[in-house]
Formats: C-alpha cells, sequence, structure tokens
C-alpha cells in the first residue's frame, strides 16, 4: 500500500514513520509513505501557497493552483477526468479536515484494502473547496477537537490504516479483533457464558494490564492473574473490561455484543453490588 503525504511542512514527518510497525513495515516493502512539499509546486518567488479568504474573515486559506499542481505530479486528475482503470479505482485522495466523517475502525479498514491512499494536509482557515470537489473522495477528520492543521491527523490515518494490511502485523488477523475493531463481534463463550478469548472484544475497551513485579510501588498486581486458572482469568478480564467501558466509554455500551452474563455483570457493576 502507498500513501502520499501533501504538505506544507514536510519536516513534521521526518521520524515519524521511522519507529515500530511503520517502520518495519516500510523496511519489508509492504507500505510506502512519500511526503511531498506543496512549495514545490509554487512558481512565484516567495512560493506562496496561501492568500486571503474570498468574503472576508480571519486567516488564510491555501490556494488551489499549488495543490491541483502538487496532485498532478502525483498522477491524480479530476475526478471527472480519471480514467476507470483498476488502479485509479483502488485510490482515494483524502483531505484531512475539522470538517470531515470520523476516522473510525471500520473506515480504517476499508482503506486499507486500497493500493493507494493521497492525503492533503489542510493548514491555515482550510484548503480552497474546489480542490475538495474537484479532486477528493473523502473528507477526513480525526475526532471533535482542533488542530493547528492536517499534518498529525495524516500521521494517525497512515499509522491506523497501514497496521492492518494484510502482512504488516505479525498476526494477519490481530488487527480486526481489538477494542473498535469489532462492533459487530461474535463473541464466542464457554457454558457459563464466559468468553472463551478475549478477542473479538466485541467493541469494548481492553482490560488492564500487569507484569513482573508482582508487586510495585504498593499494589500487588491481581492474584487471580498469578494463579493460572484460565477460566477465572478470563472472567475477571471480561469484568474489567466492563468496568472500564462503563467508567470512560458508556457510549460503547449501547452497541456493544453483550453476552447475558455480561448484562448481568454490568447490572452488579452499575449498583456496586
Ligand atoms: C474558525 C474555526 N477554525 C479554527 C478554530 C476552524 C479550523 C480551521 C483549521 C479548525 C481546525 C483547523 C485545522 N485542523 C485540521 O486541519 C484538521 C483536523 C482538526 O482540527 N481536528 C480533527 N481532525 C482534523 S484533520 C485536519
Amino acid at each position: 500500500m502507498h500513501f502520499d503525504i501533501i504538505t506544507i511542512f514536510p519536516g513534521f514527518f521526518a521520524g515519524i514513520f521511522e519507529h515500530g510497525i511503520v517502520r518495519r513495515a516500510q523496511a519489508e516493502g509492504l507500505v510506502t509513505v512519500g511526503v511531498h512539499d506543496l512549495r514545490a509546486y509554487t512558481h512565484d518567488r516567495h512560493r506562496t501557497v496561501d492568500d486571503r479568504p474570498f468574503g472576508g474573515g480571519e486567516g488564510m486559506v491555501l490556494k488551489p493552483e499549488p495543490l491541483a499542481e502538487a496532485l498532478a505530479g502525483l498522477g491524480m486528475e479530476p475526478k471527472a477526468a480519471r480514467a476507470q482503470t483498476e488502479v485509479a479505482e483502488r485510490t482515494r485522495v483524502i483531505l484531512l479536515s475539522a470538517q470531515g466523517r470520523t476516522l473510525t475502525q471500520p473506515l480504517a479498514r476499508e482503506l486499507a484494502g486500497l493500493e493507494r491512499v493521497v492525503l492533503i494536509c489542510g493548514r491555515y482557515e482550510g484548503v480552497d473547496e474546489r480542490i475538495n470537489q474537484l479532486y477528493c473522495d473523502m473528507e477526513l477528520s480525526i475526532g471533535d477537537y482542533v488542530l493547528s492543521g492536517g499534518e498529525l491527523a495524516a500521521a494517525v490515518v497512515v499509522d491506523t490504516v497501514m497496521r492492518l494490511v494484510p502482512g504488516v502485523l505479525g498476526n494477519e488477523a490481530s488487527g480486526e479483533f481489538e477494542s473498535f475493531g469489532v462492533a459487530d463481534a461474535e463473541i464466542t463463550t464457554d457454558q457459563t457464558g464466559v468468553p472463551r478469548s478475549q478477542h473479538g472484544a466485541g467493541g469494548l475497551l481492553d482490560y488492564p494490564h500487569y507484569t513482573r513485579p508482582a508487586e510495585f510501588g504498593g499494589l500487588q498486581a491481581p492474584e487471580v492473574l498469578l494463579q493460572g486458572d484460565h477460566q477465572q482469568i478470563r472472567r475477571w478480564r471480561r469484568e474489567q473490561q466492563l468496568r472500564k467501558t462503563l467508567a470512560n466509554r458508556p457510549d460503547l455500551l449501547e452497541r456493544a455484543s453483550l453476552s447475558d452474563e455480561d448484562k448481568r455483570l454490568l447490572d452488579s457493576i452499575r449498583t456496586g453490588s
């Protein structure tokens, strides 16, 4: 899978994809990332990328011509002129903007099925809307908070999507089975309603993790985890997932897939019994 990032701050991405899974995915040739300096597509002495908004108001707007040239340099034509080749059909141009649809794990999974994603980083007050109209397949936000520009969002998209590309994670399936990964998860449970595994968490947050030493900072790791009774461990982890989700993300409980045992547990957590 190939990502292209168009930005006025190419230096922002120096080092950011040189760690951990993203680095390994690139080293193995599974993922490539190209960073393109928007100013390289200007022609004036000051390498101007922005201008004042028509109609007045705060701030500056990224002007359309350098962006159109940068896109042309990447072989991207306006949507209306795009040949319906196999490559084109597996390519998307995405504008990172606070006005976009929100990135979610299901959307990330869709994007991971593509061959190429071109990411345009907005800056200042925004990007001339005609770039969006002419070239962009999607306007994408990473959440309901205000960033200074699209660069951090682009890095988040690359990180989130590329780890779902087949072969990038050690276990190819594991990206599918995380918190947020399976709103529609089938949780298989044993006769007592305890999930057989924590994979397919069913849209709950993860349970807390512990490692050695057994005592740290005056706190003991939970006894159940040291005992080796795997059904008890699964039961404890499931309860912890429900507790954390109730405390931090009660909205997720609405669409989580919960067993009857989960619902009983949740009730007893809620009533503090
Ligand atoms: C007057 C309102 N503007 C500033 C407070 C709107 C505005 C302009 C530019 C808000 C944010 C930005 C810059 N943000 C992005 O380019 C951006 C973003 C974000 O702010 N939040 C979540 N996802 C994204 S993706 C790109």
